[in-house]
């Protein structure tokens, strides 16, 4: 890890750093039970079990008073009538905040709080998303040929709870409606405990 100040580029066109960590694969097989179609998701998955999305990390103490930051990279695609997305998560300590500016493609950030407030907000080359605390945060591609890709920096302290979106979704999910990306109440969706 750097003890110096540092800085990388994002090589183009793809947009992976010059240099970093960690580079993550989600693949279909990660994200069993968070599509609503499940006979398209399994018929998929029986196909192959490709990969979704790639984050790429660079090295950071996950600690108050750094910040982590990195790439993260959705690939096009469907499961049914919904597009490919990040598992998506609430930050573990709830009260830390997360900003995405994206570098390419097209798509939206679901997010809601454990309260039952919820946003859709859109994510577009030059656009910079402010993700307050308390909201937990999914990245869908509403683009049929192109990766969506968004740099993200949040506190080191964060920590990342998964567990409650995958045992209860987000309230929201967005599906391909005659070609157009369309909000809609997921059904799959249960309330989770109230949180503090
Ligand atoms: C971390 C930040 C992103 C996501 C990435 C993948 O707090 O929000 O780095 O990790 O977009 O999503 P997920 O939900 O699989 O972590
Ligand atoms: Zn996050």
């Amino acid at each position: 890890m750097k003890d110096v100040p540092f800085t990388f580029e994002l090589n183009k066109p793809d947009f992976i750093p010059t240099e970093y960590y960690n580079h993550i694969k989600r693949s279909l097989s990660a994200m069993k039970g968070q599509f609503w179609d499940r006979e398209a998701y399994n018929r998929l998955l029986a196909i192959e079990d490709i990969v979704l999305y790639e984050v790429y990390e660079i090295k950071r103490p996950e600690m108050a008073g750094e910040l982590l930051h990195g790439i993260s990279i959705v690939h096009p695609g469907k499961v049914g009538e919904e597009y490919f997305m990040t598992k998506g998560h609430f930050h573990t300590v709830l009260e830390t905040a997360e900003v995405y500016y994206c570098q390419k493609g097209q798509g939206v950030m679901v997010m809601e709080t454990p309260e039952g407030d919820w946003a859709v907000e859109p994510l577009n080359p030059g656009r910079v998303l402010y993700v307050l605390p308390r909201w937990a945060h999914r990245s869908v591609n509403t683009s049929s040929e192109e990766d969506l890709v968004t740099f993200f920096v949040y506190p080191g302290n964060a920590g990342h709870d998964y567990g409650t979106i995958e045992e209860h979704g987000f309230r929201k999910m967005v599906i391909d409606r005659n070609g157009r990306p369309t909000i809609t109440d997921n059904p799959r969706w249960s309330a989770p405990d109230r949180r503090k």
